[in-house]
């Protein structure tokens, strides 16, 4: 008997809960032009290649928010995963309570701040929607 093979390639993407002193998160609306557009999601992107996840995290929250977030301040709190075509999508989500700079909409048509348990009325993408209980349990 031999084994079929299955296409099993992770995909890795990194994302931030940042989290303002209510404990409200800040999430991103996706644009028109991009994938999943319209729906709700914690902001981050694709790990390129050489990064390592924090890089690529600091490196998308500076692209898309303009701010800067320290690596000691990223603190890796869950994961999840989704499919994405033959592919799945393995999301790792890190928690930052400081940042430097105040987030802007630079690449997302627009942002708001969200308590974890209004989350569940909002549109997110599928590897993004687990998470919310932890962050609701979190904070
Ligand atoms: N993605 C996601 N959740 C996030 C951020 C990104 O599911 N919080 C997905 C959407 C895309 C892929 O990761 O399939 C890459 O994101 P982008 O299109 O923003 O580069």
């Amino acid at each position: 008997m031999t084994n079929a093979v299955v296409p099993n390639i992770l995909l890795p993407v990194v994302a931030a809960a940042l989290v303002d002193a209510d404990g409200r998160v800040l999430l991103q609306q996706r644009p028109a032009d991009k994938s999943l557009a319209g729906l709700w999601e914690f902001p981050g992107g694709k790990v390129e290649s050489g990064e390592t996840p924090e890089d690529a995290l600091i490196r998308e929250l500076e692209e898309e928010l303009g701010i800067a977030v320290p690596h000691a301040c990223l603190a890796p709190a869950a994961f999840a995963s989704a499919p994405l075509g033959d592919r799945h999508l393995l999301l790792l989500l890190y928690i930052a309570r400081k940042w430097v700079g105040v987030p802007r909409a630079l690449e997302a048509t627009v942002l708001k701040w969200v308590r974890p348990a209004d989350m569940h009325a909002l549109p997110m993408p599928p590897a993004d929607r687990p998470l919310i209980g932890l962050l609701d349990a979190l904070l």
